[in-house]
């Protein structure tokens, strides 16, 4: 049996982690899991767990190393297919204990400026029930509130609202860059710098065709 493809997309918020790893889903069919929809779907069902993470969410700190490990390595183990995980790591103890139970193939980085990012989440509306994301400039549904494949409503993040994004940023800076550094040194990291997610996406795609293999 040929090895697993296991991908990493990582990024500030908001630099199109979502929006790259749907276009990776639809041309290369790995099994995309995001640890943000993971929470807000924890939240939105009130477990333990998301009664937990609902007040770090809501500040733009992150939710502490245990929760988190526990809660994405779970969903990780049973998986026999390729995957792409989208916004976990974010801190080097969390990349020390996936080590410990996977060996990851590749991490990508999507290298956007923290100025272009502000603008966009403000225009951001989500489908929570398939972490479909639009923009009200960029991107928007075709029809407004709804989402296009299931014509449910759309909703705004609690942590899109300014001064969060600006915490969020924060974070990033200070906790997930030295997570960066750590793939550099392991030769795993490919970054992919830009302002646009259409002019990224090529070079993703390229990089992607010469690594995971077509079914
Ligand atoms: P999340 O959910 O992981 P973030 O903050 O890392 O949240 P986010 O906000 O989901 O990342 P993204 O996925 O990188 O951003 O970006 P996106 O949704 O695709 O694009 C953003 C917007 O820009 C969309 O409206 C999109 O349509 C638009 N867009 C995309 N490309 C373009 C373009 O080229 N041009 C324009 N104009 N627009 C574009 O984490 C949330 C919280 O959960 C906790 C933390 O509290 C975190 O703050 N959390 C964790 N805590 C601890 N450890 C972890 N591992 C955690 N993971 C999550
Ligand atoms: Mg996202």
């Amino acid at each position: 049996m040929s090895r697993l493809f296991k991908a990493i997309i990582m990024g500030p918020p908001g630099s199109g982690k979502g929006t790259i790893s749907s276009r990776i889903v639809r041309d290369f069919g790995l099994k995309h899991l995001s640890s943000g929809d993971l929470l807000r779907s924890q939240v939105s069902n009130q477990t333990e767990a998301g009664k937990e993470a609902k007040q770090y969410i809501g500040s733009g700190q992150l939710v502490p190393d245990v929760l988190m490990v526990r809660l994405i390595l779970n969903e990780l183990k049973p998986l026999n297919q390729n995957w792409l995980l989208d916004g976990f790591p974010r801190t080097v103890s969390q990349a020390e204990s996936l080590s410990k139970q996977e060996e990851v193939s590749s991490v990508i980085n999507l290298d956007v400026p923290f100025e272009t990012i502000i603008q966009r989440l403000q225009g951001r509306w989500v489908h929570p029930g398939s972490g479909r994301v639009y923009n009200l400039e960029w991107n928007p549904p075709k029809e407004h509130g709804k989402d296009d494949v299931t014509g449910e409503p759309l909703i705004q993040r609690d942590d899109d609202k300014p001064e969060t994004v600006r915490a969020r940023l924060e974070t990033y800076q200070k906790q997930t860059t030295p997570v960066l550094d750590y793939y550099r040194e392991k030769g795993l990291l490919q970054e992919f710098q830009g302002t646009e997610s259409d002019k990224i996406w090529p070079h993703v795609q390229k990089y992607l065709s010469e690594r995971v293999a077509k079914d």
